[in-house]
């Protein structure tokens, strides 16, 4: 059934590819449980009930439709994400679901019968986009976040998980989280590792420990023509200086450090901030260099406030450890696959999985090597071998 499936991807893609797109920037606004991703999740059911896969939930906002017993022992997980971040690509997230989809057809068109239960997930708020914690669903699953946490979370509008729920009942389900047996995320890959190389599909060995830092910096409101510049107690100074001093030390480290969001009170054009609202975004290949360069950030911020009088508060909202896939399971694909094995700096459900079961992700070259933007791309042809990729190793991983 392969000859057509670059085509079959396109066709599939399409159905999906207007769900939520900002008709001036081209990119996504598919956040966590409204309306373009509550229309998605309603396309995840009807691919699901085409083939014959019944759907189940978790009580967490994630969604599984099964291929073999939905309470069967051992399963094979795959999937990934509908969520995007503010303007973001096509890709990311969607592309793991689709692919899994095209993948049963796969298997089913070569008359393959997996021994073990097959699971597509679409798990829920991986980008943190909405509710600010990422990952929210799978690790509301794994119980790494308890769900009085999530029901607290609120977004822009002031409205919370709990209440965007509905009436599911949030929390870890270990009795469903023990049938899975491995977890494979197919992910396109979100930077350019793969753009000079002749290989379509990798295999992640991988992910940089990563967290989010919150810093809301107080000063002195006040008028922007009548105030000297000497009695100012400017909060946007001490946030410009942190921004600047984030840059060097992550330059200096080997790191990343990013300042993408920024909230301003009363964000007037002709007065001094009363707050200004940062959330740094900070990675790094170990966990020693990633302490060190959030360490290094906070001082700096705590001595440019001292400087600029204004006080500060800085609060962690979601930290994510070095996460090692399953060595075994990466050389097993790696090989199975001739394909190239490499770490990523992007986080992913498959970094939480990790932690509870056997986890590898395959990633699908992007040539243009940006993500979280409407310049993310991936080929049909390349989608297309992403597919195969992803059946192979289902197979492997289902049939004994
Ligand atoms: O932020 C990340 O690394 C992922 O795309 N959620
Ligand atoms: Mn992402
Ligand atoms: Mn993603």
């Amino acid at each position: 059934m392969s000859d057509d499936l670059a085509a079959r991807f396109r066709e599939l893609w399409d159905e999906i590819a207007p769900v939520g797109r900002d008709a001036d920037s081209g990119g996504y606004l598919r956040y966590a449980l409204t309306a373009p991703e509550i229309e998605l999740r309603g396309w995840f059911r009807a691919q699901a009930e085409q083939r014959a896969m019944p759907v189940t939930e978790d009580g967490n906002g994630n969604l599984f439709a099964h291929w073999g017993d939905p309470e069967g022992e051992d399963a094979v997980l795959t999937g990934s994400h509908f969520d995007s971040v503010p303007h973001g690509g096509a890709y990311d997230g969607p592309l793991g679901i689709v692919s899994a989809f095209l993948a049963v057809d796969e298997l089913r068109a070569a008359g393959v019968t997996p021994d073990r239960p097959l699971v597509l997930a679409a798990f829920v708020e991986e980008e943190g986009a909405r509710f600010g914690v990422p990952c929210l669903g799978s690790r509301l699953l794994t119980g790494a976040l308890p769900p009085e946490r999530a029901a607290g979370l609120r977004d822009a509008a002031g409205v919370s998980y709990a209440e965007a729920l509905g009436d599911r009942p949030a929390g870890a389900r270990p009795e469903l989280l023990g049938r899975f047996g491995a977890f494979v995320e197919l992910h396109v890959e979100q930077g350019r590792a793969l753009v000079d190389t002749d290989a379509p599909v990798a295999v992640a060995s991988a992910i940089w420990p990563h967290g989010r830092w919150r810093f809301d910096v107080d000063g002195e409101g006040n008028h922007a023509g009548t105030t000297r510049m000497a009695d100012r107690r400017d909060p946007m100074l001490t946030y410009a200086f942190t921004v600047l001093a984030a840059n060097k030390e992550a330059r200096l480290r080997g790191a990343h450090a990013t300042v993408g969001r920024v909230s301003v009170e009363p964000n007037a054009t002709n007065a001094i901030p009363s707050r200004v609202t940062g959330w740094l975004d900070a990675r790094a290949a170990d966990p020693q260099t990633l302490a060190g360069l959030v360490e290094a950030v906070r001082g700096k911020l705590a001595e440019r406030a001292r400087r600029d009088g204004t006080a500060v508060t800085v609060t962690e909202e979601s930290a994510t450890p070095l996460v090692a896939f399953d060595g075994g399971l990466a050389q097993r694909l790696a090989a199975l696959l001739d394909a190239p094995v490499l770490p990523t700096g992007a986080g992913h459900d498959a970094g939480v999985l990790a932690g509870h079961l056997p986890t590898a992700m395959l990633f699908v070259r992007n040539p243009t090597g940006v993500s979280h933007s409407p310049a993310e791309a991936a080929t049909d042809d390349d989608c297309a071998a992403g597919v195969r990729a992803l059946a192979r190793v289902l197979k492997e991983l289902t049939c004994r």
